[in-house]
């Protein structure tokens, strides 16, 4: 039995993108973030005795390493030479090989993909044959089908194992820059565990072979919610075991609160302030989306929108903090009273919603101003749920905003 972590998408020093001022107590949890995923990824591989640590790309959010990432995994790593544990890593699109004059050099127990596919064979403590094939980026985009360059499972050995750092196309065509591949294509090269890397939500592709993204190991914005880390995998010639490990010391959130029905500051804010205390404990970034009653009176939609009502939702407590880094506030406004676009011009109107469901036409009319700042740092990875929700705030805003036609 071979048993190892795999973790990829460390994005160290990643900055945080879209959080307004924060106490330095929490911006200072929040800055340390990656780096303390990274040390309780290491903690848990020494406390499980595993046989190597495996990361899929992107260890850095940049090609020009900062210098505190840098010490920071130098470090970590070196826990793990003392622990005898080697690690194997490729590098991604975040942290392709380049220049290396600026590179602080790694321990020797890590072992770093060249820019072609290669295979290195490893004999852990028990005696077991391990291959693993994989390659890192040496630029910013890889459109070669690097999957064709990885060899045949090697039967010589009692494991093969894949590491990639890609896309796994079917989805949509924007990540097509990223080492392309298919399921079928990993699945052809009969290898015992694909670690890939790349997309920041965990996934498993296949289950047998067992094929999985592990995700992100910290969540760097509002749309990547939920808990973050790494897999522990044992394989055995009998079974595979896959388990999920959680190291993010910090997770962002989406809650969605109906508070239609509450006409008045305080009822609504009770609502809001008992489904935050409902949370669970732990340190969260939050980000509230609110329905509100289209017969709330100017004084309170004022108060719903001032900074200070953003305030007195804060949770802090000993252990953990609650921080609602935006809160949206969907009212229909006085949509009832006008008429809508929607319902002067049905026809058309639901063909023009129609259309920019359509994947293929909403990246054909969101291209340009995608691949314009602030967006194309934030949307350089988008994610169909991203995709959807783009659609949806601009279907609701057109509808409450444009759609009404005020009688004059
Ligand atoms: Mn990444």
């Amino acid at each position: 039995m071979v048993k190892f972590i795999h973790a990829a998408d460390l994005h160290l020093d990643s900055p945080y993108i879209g959080l307004k001022e924060l106490s330095t107590h929490i911006a200072h949890q929040i800055k340390e973030s990656t780096f303390q995923s990274l040390e309780n990824i290491i903690q848990k591989a020494i406390d499980h005795q595993v046989d190597f640590v495996i990361f899929s790309g992107d260890i850095y959010d940049l090609e020009d390493r900062s210098i505190k990432a840098q010490i920071a995994f130098r470090q970590q790593m070196d826990r793990l030479e003392t622990e005898k544990i080697a690690v194997y890593l490729i590098h991604g699109n975040h942290d392709f090989l380049a220049n290396t004059a600026d590179h602080l050099s790694l321990p020797s127990n890590v072992n770093v993909f060249s820019s072609s596919v290669e295979t290195v064979y490893i004999e852990t403590e028990k005696g077991e044959k391990v291959a693993l094939s994989g390659f890192s980026y040496n630029k910013r985009w890889v459109t070669r089908r690097m999957i064709e360059d990885y060899p045949q499972r090697d039967n010589q050995c009692d494991y093969h194992i894949g590491l990639l750092h890609g896309y796994e196309e079917g989805q949509y065509s924007e990540h097509g820059k990223y080492a392309p591949f298919s399921l079928s294509e990993l699945k052809s090269k009969h290898y015992d565990y694909w670690a890939l890397g790349h997309i920041h939500n965990r996934q498993m592709l296949s289950s047998n072979p067992p094929v999985y993204y592990s995700g992100n190991t910290q969540g760097r914005h509002k749309n990547e919610t939920g808990d973050k880390g790494c897999l522990l995998v044992e394989i055995s010639h009998t079974k595979q075991q896959v388990d999920f490990i959680s190291t993010a010391p910090v997770i962002w959130e989406t809650l969605k609160i109906d508070a239609s029905n509450d006409l008045s500051l305080n009822s609504i804010y009770e609502k809001l302030k008992g489904e935050i205390d409902a949370l669970e404990k732990r340190n969260t970034l939050l980000n509230l989306v609110v329905s509100v009653s289209p017969h709330l009176t100017d004084k309170v939609m004022n108060k719903l929108r001032q900074e200070e009502f953003i305030d007195a939702l804060h949770n802090y407590s000993e252990s953990a903090f609650l921080y609602v880094t935006a809160l949206k506030i969907n009212s229909p406004m006085t949509v009832e009273e006008d008429i809508s676009l929607a319902q002067l011009f049905p026809e058309e109107w639901n063909k023009s919603v129609e259309h920019f469901l359509d994947k293929e036409a909403f990246y054909k009319e969101t291209k340009e101003l995608l691949s314009t700042q602030p967006f194309s740092n934030e949307l350089n990875e988008p994610t169909e749920r991203m995709r959807k929700e783009i659609v949806d705030s601009a279907v609701t805003l057109l509808t409450f905003d444009l759609g009404s036609i005020e009688g004059d």
